[in-house]
């Protein structure tokens, strides 16, 4: 072995392992809804070495990457065998995404990749590229993976090489590991993305959560976050496809909107996050916000905060795709703790944790949006009026704001 690689492989093994086992904690001065952690959770430089690296000093006398990451981000994610496991969207140096797992032990820190990436069956139509895998444990027993298979728009001129079709692909398996891939989602749009499995049968059929777009990028007519029943899996189609939740005017889902991961059952309803977009001078800007629908009619939005739940900020703000924060997994833990894995800039992968109690009264006590200034005006004055009315006795002192 020679001194370079030597030197070069020691300082690589000791960067890593640092990365994996340095504690992350939570961020100071939240906003009592959430904790943001100051570590990101997964980056490409948590990748294993041995993924990225030829490691044997003949074959790879420079200790050269062979196989360059870049971006890990958009993870599904599951309560696994007791371990927090999140199945991630790689990015090579290529372009090219697939998934892999990582765990932890706590959900928080300590993500360790498993040692291979996941081989992901085709359908005869193979796969160019996957991403976004919602992960949904259903009552039949499965546990189901709906991702984005994107293939090039066969109908698309030679000059054109972006133009593409996004649809929603769907596989299926009992460890995790081994995965049985079923046909892809019909549905009459021509694009899906953003779709999502109810982990419940609904009128004895399969429950999706779609996002029907005209086009690749754009959600053109097709906006909103759709809801559809399919009465097989293995060939699952839905015939009647309805919003139940729109992009609207003025709003941060002005643009499009979709699904983030499958619904959290409470005593009080189903709690539901998805992300929403905007356009802006600087590009689209891609948030979070949570809304909640009626147990006994999913499709019935009972209350829905206004605007975002949780935006880009500082770091997060810039990256490959910047100000963008995209999730499509969380846990719920039986004890109420949350885990929101979410990423920012499609680059990297972040946890907030918060509780069931927390999201309940975040969704259920804060005002709905009023769609114009004027009303965001009442609702500010209406706090004001009611924390005045709550000091006006004088016997509360301990409160200065101004
Ligand atoms: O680049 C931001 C996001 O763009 C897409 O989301 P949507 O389908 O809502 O436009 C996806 O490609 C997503 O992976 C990405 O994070």
């Amino acid at each position: 072995m020679n001194q370079l690689f030597k030197k070069r492989l020691k300082r690589l093994q000791k960067n890593w392992e640092e990365l994996i086992e340095r504690p992350n904690e939570i961020q100071k001065n939240g906003n009592g809804i959430f904790d943001r952690h100051k570590f990101p959770i997964l980056t490409a430089d948590h990748v294993p070495l041995d993924w990225r690296y030829d490691l044997n000093c003949e074959s790879n006398p420079y200790l050269m990457e062979r196989f360059g990451i870049n971006a890990v981000f958009n993870a599904g994610a599951i309560k696994w065998k007791n371990k927090y496991v999140v199945m991630a969207r790689v990015e090579g140096n290529d372009r090219k995404s697939f998934f892999a797992i990582a765990e932890s032990p706590n959900g928080i820190d300590q993500f360790r990749f498993w040692d291979y990436p996941v081989t992901m069956p085709e359908t005869d139509e193979p796969d160019i590229n996957v991403y976004d895998i919602r992960l949904t444990k259903h009552e039949d027993g499965w546990v189901y993976g709906l991702f984005c298979t994107e293939r090039r728009d066969p109908s698309a001129p030679a000059y054109d090489q972006s133009a593409a079709i996004a649809k929603c692909a769907i596989a299926r398996t009992k460890d995790l590991k081994n995965w049985e891939r079923l046909p892809d989602l019909e549905t009459r749009s021509p694009q899906q993305r953003n779709v999502v499995l109810h982990p419940e049968f609904v009128e004895g059929q399969y429950a999706f959560y779609t996002r029907p777009q005209d086009g690749f990028i754009d959600a053109g007519s097709g906006g909103g976050i759709g809801f559809g029943l399919a009465k097989s899996i293995t060939r699952a189609s839905i015939d009647d496809e309805k919003i139940i939740d729109f992009k609207v005017y003025h709003t941060v889902y002005e643009l499009k909107n979709g699904l983030g991961a499958p619904p959290i059952k409470t005593g009080q309803g189903w709690l539901h996050q998805a992300h929403g977009v905007r356009n802006t001078a600087a590009g689209l800007r891609y948030v979070i916000y949570l809304f909640m629908t009626d147990l006994k009619d999913i499709t019935k939005i009972t209350h829905k905060p206004a605007g975002y739940f949780l935006a880009p900020q500082q770091d997060e703000r810039v990256g490959d795709v910047s100000n963008v924060v995209f999730s499509n997994g969380w846990i719920a833990d039986k004890d109420g703790k949350v885990f929101i894995y979410y990423a920012s800039a499609d680059t990297r992968l972040h946890v907030a944790t918060t509780t069931i109690d927390q999201l309940l009264d975040y969704v259920m006590n804060t005002g709905a949006d009023g769609m114009k200034s004027g009303c965001s005006v009442d609702r500010v004055r209406r706090v004001i009026d009611k924390n005045k009315k709550f000091f006006a006795d004088g016997k509360r002192k301990e409160f200065r704001s101004r």
